[in-house]
């Protein structure tokens, strides 16, 4: 299993029982055949490639990860189910069974920011999360358990809460109200329907048409970062989104964009607000 995942640029990856994990959508462990004893192989994927998107956040600039889940899933049941043709095995991101930034920390790949983020020491925020749950041990997959499985938290140096447009992350000791996630500028860019002039105002302040990546960028754990080492992630990146490059995108290339899973109105919507108000012009 080790070599198998190494093979494919996975290099941080490590096991938990899922006994540990912050169950949120439980219906998804039954639905799967799962009980308390199962296992949880956490993975991480460093996304971050020295293209720098310009109006875009940089897990919107990339190709749709789930679709290096889906492809890593298929090749990895093929391999376990070879060798335990009777075993349990499901992957997982995003849409998953459990909260991922908690259970990537207690499997020893990283902490929590203060921005909420899991940060891995090598390769900063810019990582997705994926998993694996499964009925195998340790033994039959040869990973260990994690050693420390503890929740640890980063410098707190206060810089994402500084960067955050919207005011929604809590500075360490601060007692003042911080506004829910709802109103975080990532999640305004993915709501459907119409946007207000401030909340354009802010695509525009923060050069965006989807997501946002203040409080990553302003983390001192992203300046030494490493970019990512896996190919699927270095191609096909698109570094600024325009009306005319959203046009040429087929629909085949439209589905494999992060953006694609709310439609082509809501990327539309934000691309025409930002090019009307912008003028147009690059940045
Ligand atoms: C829903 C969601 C969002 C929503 C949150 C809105 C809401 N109403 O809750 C929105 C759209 C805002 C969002 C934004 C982003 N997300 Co998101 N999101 C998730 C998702 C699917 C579920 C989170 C959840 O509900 N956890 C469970 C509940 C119980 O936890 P919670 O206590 O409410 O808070 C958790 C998180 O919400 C977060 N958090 C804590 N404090 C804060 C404060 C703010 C302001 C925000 C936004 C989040 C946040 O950390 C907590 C511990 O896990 C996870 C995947 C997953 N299955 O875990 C991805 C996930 C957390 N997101 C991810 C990413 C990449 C992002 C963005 C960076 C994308 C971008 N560039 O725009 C931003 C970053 C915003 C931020 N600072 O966290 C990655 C994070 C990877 C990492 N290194 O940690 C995940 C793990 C997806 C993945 N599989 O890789 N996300
Ligand atoms: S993603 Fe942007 S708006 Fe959301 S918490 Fe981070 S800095 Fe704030
Ligand atoms: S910017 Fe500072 S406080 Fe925020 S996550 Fe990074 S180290 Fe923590």
């Amino acid at each position: 299993m080790k070599n198998f995942l190494l093979k494919r640029g996975i290099e941080l990856f490590s096991m938990i029982p899922i006994s540990k994990c912050k169950v949120i959508k439980e219906y998804l462990l039954t639905k799967n055949g799962f009980d308390e004893n199962a296992n949880v192989i956490m993975m991480l994927f460093p996304y971050r490639s020295e293209k720098a998107p310009k109006n875009l956040s940089v897990y919107a600039s990339v190709k749709d990860y789930h679709s290096f889940v889906e492809n890593l899933a298929i090749e990895l049941e093929g391999y376990i189910k070879e060798k335990f043709p009777n075993s349990l095995f499901k992957m997982f991101s995003d849409h998953s069974p459990i909260d991922e930034v908690h259970a990537a920390c207690i499997s020893g790949l990283g902490f929590i920011g203060d921005n909420g983020l899991l940060i891995n020491k090598k390769y900063s925020s810019f990582v997705f999360l994926g998993e694996c749950v499964t009925n195998l041990s340790p033994e039959d997959l040869g990973i260990e358990y994690a050693k420390n499985d503890s929740v640890t938290t980063c410098l707190h140096c206060g810089k994402c809460a500084e960067a955050c447009p919207c005011g929604c992350i809590k500075k360490e000791g601060d007692v003042d109200d911080f506004n829910p996630k709802s109103m975080c500028l990532s999640a305004i860019t993915q709501k459907k329907g119409e946007l207000d002039i401030k909340e354009i105002q802010l695509m525009l302040d923060n050069n965006t048409v989807w997501g946002c990546d203040a409080c990553q960028n302003a983390c001192p754990y992203t300046k030494n970062a490493e970019f990512t080492p896996i190919d699927f992630f270095k191609d096909d990146v698109i570094e600024y989104l325009d009306k005319k490059r959203l046009d040429l995108l087929s629909e085949e290339e439209f589905k494999k964009r992060p953006f694609a899973w709310r439609g082509k109105k809501v990327i539309e919507r934000n691309v025409l607000a930002y090019e009307k108000f912008k003028g147009g012009k690059k940045q």
